[in-house]
C-alpha cells in the first residue's frame, strides 16, 4: 500500500519515455520527457531506498591492518586549491530546529567523545578505500543541542561552497559521526579540517567536509551533486 504512489510515478516515467522514443526516433537522450522520466525514478528509488533504510543495520567495519596507508582525495577541485580553515576563527554554525543554537569551535569540538570507526569510503567515480575516522555520533550531538530528532532532514553547509543534506535515520544512525580525526592524527586540511561527516551507509559525495554550518529542517535539503543529476538518497 505504502509503495502504490511511487509506482504510480515510475509507469508515468516509462510512459513518457515511451513517448519520447515515438516523438525522436532513437536519439531519445536529450529530450526533456525522457530526463524528466528519469528524474522520477530517480526519485521513486529515493524513496524506496528511505523505506529500506534500517537504523540498525551497521555498515562493514575492518581491522586495522586493512586501513589504507594514504587516504585518497576528492572534492570538486583539485587538491592544491584547498583552502586551509583557520582553527582561531572556525565556526561550526547551527540552525533550523535546534535549541541551543551557540556555535562550536574547533577546541569545543575537540574535546567532545569520540568513537572510531573503520569503513569504507566509496566514491561514484568507482574507486573505494578503507579509512580509520573517529567523532562525536551525529545523533548524540543533535540531542546534546536539543534538535528536534522528529524532524525530516539534517542539513549541512561547508567552507567551499559545498552543501549536503540527510534524512534523519541516517543522521541518527550510530556509525554516522562527526569526524574530527582521520588514520590517528587531527583531520589533514584536504581530508576536511577541522570537521568532516563520515556517513558510512552513503556514498562519498554525501560525506561533507569543512563544514561549517549544520541545520535542522523539515525541507528536504540540495545536495551539491544530487543538484547535478545523482541520485540524492545515494544508499550503499
Ligand atoms: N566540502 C566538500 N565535501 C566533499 C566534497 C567536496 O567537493 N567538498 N567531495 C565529496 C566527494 S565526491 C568525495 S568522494 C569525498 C572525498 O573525501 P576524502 O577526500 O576524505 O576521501 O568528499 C566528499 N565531500
Ligand atoms: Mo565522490
Amino acid at each position: 500500500m505504502i509503495i502504490s504512489t511511487p509506482r504510480r510515478a515510475l509507469l508515468r516515467g516509462s510512459l513518457s519515455l515511451g513517448a519520447a522514443t515515438l516523438l525522436s526516433g532513437c536519439d531519445i537522450s536529450d529530450s526533456d520527457a525522457v530526463q524528466s522520466a528519469l528524474h522520477a525514478i530517480s526519485r521513486w528509488n529515493d524513496r524506496v531506498q528511505a523505506l529500506l533504510f534500517n537504523q540498525h543495520t551497521l555498515a562493514r567495519e575492518y581491522a586495522a591492518s586493512d586501513v589504507a596507508r594514504e587516504f585518497r582525495y576528492n572534492a570538486y577541485y583539485p587538491a592544491q586549491d584547498v583552502v586551509a580553515i583557520d582553527p582561531g576563527r572556525y565556526r561550526l554554525g547551527l540552525s533550523g530546529l535546534i535549541a541551543d543554537k551557540q556555535a562550536w569551535t574547533v577546541p569545543q569540538l575537540l574535546a567532545l567523545p569520540r568513537k572510531m570507526q573503520r569503513t569504507r569510503h566509496v566514491c561514484v567515480e568507482g574507486w573505494s578505500y578503507v579509512g580509520q575516522w573517529s567523532g562525536i555520533p551525529l545523533g548524540d550531538f543533535l540531542r546534546h543541542v536539543g534538535a528536534d530528532t522528529h524532524a525530516k532532514y539534517v542539513g549541512f553547509q561547508c567552507a567551499d561552497g559545498y552543501y549536503e543534506g540527510i534524512d534523519m535515520p541516517t543522521a541518527l544512525h550510530p556509525q554516522t559521526i562527526m569526524a574530527v580525526t582521520a588514520g590517528d592524527e587531527i583531520l589533514p586540511a584536504k581530508f576536511g579540517f577541522p570537521l568532516k561527516i563520515r556517513i558510512p551507509t552513503k556514498l562519498g559525495f554525501k560525506n561533507p567536509k569543512w563544514v561549517t554550518a549544520m541545520y535542522v529542517t523539515n525541507t528536504e535539503p540540495h545536495g551539491f551533486w544530487s543538484d547535478r543529476g545523482y541520485n540524492w538518497f545515494s544508499g550503499i
